[in-house]
């Protein structure tokens, strides 16, 4: 039986939970933590009201007009390839990754991942406080700024350049929109503020990975007077208060009012999470036609993460969530390469402000080749994926290890891997992708390998 288009979505993006680059690889006990439930609905104290996801529509409009915008809303600016393709020993950008910064998709009004995140910030709009709104910064950021004033270490897998690209030493490409935390906290413009922005991490591939995506970052510090009960308060002191709760509860209500906003009344699940930037930190999962999908990642800001930024008199609460997947999801967005086309079969079927299921063009048949090769002990699997995308582009649809053994004799390991070769608007010829797929061979001797 055919699955349908829906649900085809949704079981991809259920597995897109096992991403290897997550923050919580860090050896705390989130890794086993059981997710729970929240059964209570947190009521806030009334100082620190808020709507709820109900907020009617006429106050929406009224409020969005006072979301104070970033100074330029272009990213056309870094549209520049130059600028990541520096002749640095270090420099890890390949011409297709730096081809793709300065799109700017989400700040495309018809493109879908511009609509949800302008649905986003309508809800921040609808609440009865200002959140600024960033969306046009410098993809291009520090090391300080990407890792270090967020407390991740510096022997931390996601700072490798296995994961992440670098044009220099100590500049990259952003590989989250917590990157821009501090900066925006250190120049004390605002207390709350939105984020997005085009996001790289070097990564497998498959229909819901993709080296560039896009996230949506929120940030909103506490007025000192609601917190009095926790100055001076630093670790579990600090997590077990009374204030940290509130700040806990109001965080969650407000996420559950923003996946309201979206999804219509949907069941959703919270369970721990781990960021070094955060603590407590969750994770946000919703049952969407039978699944449970993982959206965001958010917390309670870490208290060396404000006083870094020179606001440790303040506290407050952070969120980063996936704009394609929730996209793909509301869409019904099939394959995440389709955010990035530009086939007017696809971008002509979305408007400014509506969410439509996309109506899949016609599937073109895939092409098979497998690959296997004996590896140096110092190989990396995301340099062979992205040699691969380096030689075919986005017609490498997938890349599946298949099989893998070692010879006790030899020592040695091989690994075999199966290319999913599919072109998005046409169909691909056995002779096209024998040419590739002999150039790939090729080339990945350069990687230190021995194809069988
Ligand atoms: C982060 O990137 C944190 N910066 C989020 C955060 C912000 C936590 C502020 C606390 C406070 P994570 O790596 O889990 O976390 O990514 C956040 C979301 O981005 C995920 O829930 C998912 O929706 C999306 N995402 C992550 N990796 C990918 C990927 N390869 N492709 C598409 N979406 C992804
Ligand atoms: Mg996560």
């Amino acid at each position: 039986m055919k699955m349908s288009t829906s649900a085809a979505v949704l079981s991809l993006l259920a597995l897109a939970k096992t991403n290897c680059h997550a923050w919580s690889t860090a050896p705390i006990s989130a890794t086993t933590t059981t997710a729970f439930k929240t059964s209570r609905r947190f009521v806030s104290p009334s100082s620190i009201a808020y709507a709820s996801s109900s907020a009617s529509s006429s106050r929406l409009i009224l409020r969005s007009a006072t979301v104070e915008q970033s100074s330029s809303s272009t990213t056309s600016n870094y549209a520049d390839p130059s600028r990541y393709l520096l002749d640095h020993p270090n420099n890890n950008v390949p011409p297709h990754i730096a081809a793709l910064v300065g799109k700017g998709l989400h700040l495309k009004p018809n493109h879908p991942i511009g609509i949800i995140r302008s649905k986003i910030q309508q809800y921040f709009a609808s609440l009865p406080h200002n959140y600024a709104v960033y969306d046009a910064e410098d993809p291009i950021v520090t090391t300080t700024q990407c890792f270090d004033d967020l407390r991740i270490p510096p022997e931390h897998p996601g700072r490798s350049p296995s994961d992440t690209y670098y044009i220099t030493d100590t500049t990259l490409l952003r590989t989250h929109t917590s990157a821009h935390q501090s900066e925006h906290l250190r120049s004390g413009k605002s207390d709350a503020f939105l984020c997005a922005g085009d996001v790289y991490r070097r990564d497998e591939i498959d229909s819901s990975h993709y080296p560039a995506f896009h996230q949506l970052e929120g940030v909103r510090l506490f007025p000192q007077e609601e917190m009095v009960g926790a100055h001076g308060l630093t670790g579990e002191e600090w997590t077990s208060s009374p204030e940290c709760q509130v700040i806990a509860s109001h965080l969650k209500e407000t996420l559950e009012g923003l996946m309201d906003h979206l999804f219509g009344e949907t069941e959703k699940r919270w369970s721990e999470d781990y960021f070094p930037f955060t603590t407590p930190s969750y994770e946000l999962e919703i049952k969407y036609e039978g699944e449970w999908l993982e959206v965001l990642g958010c917390g309670v800001i870490h208290e060396e993460v404000l006083s870094m930024s020179d606001r440790a008199d303040r506290r407050g609460w952070a969120f980063g969530l996936g704009l394609e997947r929730l996209a793909m999801i509301l869409f019904e967005i099939p394959d995440i390469r389709l955010f990035w086309t530009e086939d007017d079969r696809f971008t002509s079927q979305f408007s400014e402000g509506k969410i439509t299921k996309f109506v899949s063009y016609s599937k073109y048949p895939p092409v098979y080749k497998d690959i296997a090769f004996w590896i140096p002990e110092t190989f990396v699997e995301n340099d062979f994926f992205e040699l691969a995308r380096g030689i075919a582009g986005d017609i490498v649809e997938k890349m599946e290890l298949i099989d893998e053994f070692t010879n006790p004799k030899k020592g040695k390991t091989s690994k075999c891997y199966r290319i999913t070769y599919r072109s998005m608007d046409r169909s691909l010829t056995n002779e096209e992708i024998d040419v590739l797929q002999e150039e790939l061979r090729a080339r990945v001797e350069d990687l230190g390998v021995e194809v069988r």
